[in-house]
């Protein structure tokens, strides 16, 4: 047995293990187009909060954890038992240990947990629950549908309502404008979904039944993730798509073809494709 550990601890600690590992990092680090230890950098306006919470929380979390840590690691080393030196240990079940436990529960939940709340429900309030009026020159509305396993986007058309010839349907892909809010109404034909727009810091659920309501802003231009993150059925993991936000220039030329293909490819006898409905103010 303590060949095989020693065998192994030279295998693992050896250099060669090291730099296999550096690789591997690297590797993995430049497949996903940058840093795999961060979340992508946010591509929407209020996305930064949600980074900064994000780090707020971990950086809590690893400096509770080194004091938790440290906390075990002085009795353990200071009270064990060795030469000359008798175990020393108690229950921990005196009325000082109680009231220190007490201060100290109490104590966390101000710092971790109260302070992690207040600054969520301000996030919440003044940007995610923020939601714009909708007003077709600024905001862009667009319809969702999920299904088992599939996303579906409608966006109005130039008459700029929902329900009609020219209509915009888009599947596993939705186009987007940049530097305007985009007001999404969403609803499932079967179970639960949950719309989750990583870059963007967006995630809703979608159920049936309903029509739930969110949006953001994107600031930036290019290919974005679009995702399911409600275990929905076995093909669950077949709900990704592509979500391309254009520059306003490049949009409304891409708005005015998309909508005339959408007449061109427009059957009324396609009851599959009628499943607008009208857009809720
Ligand atoms: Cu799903």
């Amino acid at each position: 047995m303590n060949r095989i550990n020693s065998l192994l601890a030279g295998v693992l600690s050896s250099r060669w293990m090291k730099a296999l590992a550096v690789v591997g990092m690297a590797g993995v680090a430049e497949a996903q187009g940058g840093n795999r230890w961060a979340p992508f950098p946010p591509a929407s306006d209020f996305g930064h909060r949600f980074s900064e919470l994000f780090w707020l929380i971990t950086i809590l979390c690893s400096i509770s954890m080194v004091i938790v840590v440290l906390l075990l690691l002085i009795p353990l080393l200071r009270d064990r038992a060795r030469p000359g030196h008798k175990a020393n240990y108690d229950h921990g079940s005196s009325l000082h240990d109680k009231r220190l436990t007490a201060v100290i529960s109490l104590a966390t939940f101000i710092v971790l947990d109260a302070w992690v709340l207040a600054i969520a429900m301000k996030d919440l309030r003044e940007a995610y629950w923020n939601m714009p009026e909708v007003d077709q020159a600024e905001t862009y509305p667009i319809e969702v549908l999920g299904q088992q396993w599939a996303w579906h986007f409608r966006g109005p058309g130039l008459d700029g309502e929902f329900g009609t010839p020219d209509d915009i349907l888009e599947m596993n892909q939705l186009t987007i404008p940049k530097g305007r809010p985009v007001s999404f109404q969403m609803t499932s034909k079967d179970v639960i979904h949950s719309l989750f727009l990583p870059e963007m810091r967006t995630k809703k659920d979608v159920n049936p039944g309903s029509i739930n309501k969110t949006w953001f802003k994107p600031i930036e231009a290019g290919e974005f993730t679009i995702l399911c993150a409600e275990l929905c059925g076995y093909a669950h993991y077949q709900m990704f798509g592509n979500l391309t936000v254009m520059e306003q220039e490049d949009f409304d030329e891409w708005e005015e073809s998309a909508s005339l293909l959408g007449i061109a490819a427009y059957d009324p006898e396609d009851e599959e494709a009628q499943w607008a409905w009208e857009w809720e103010e």
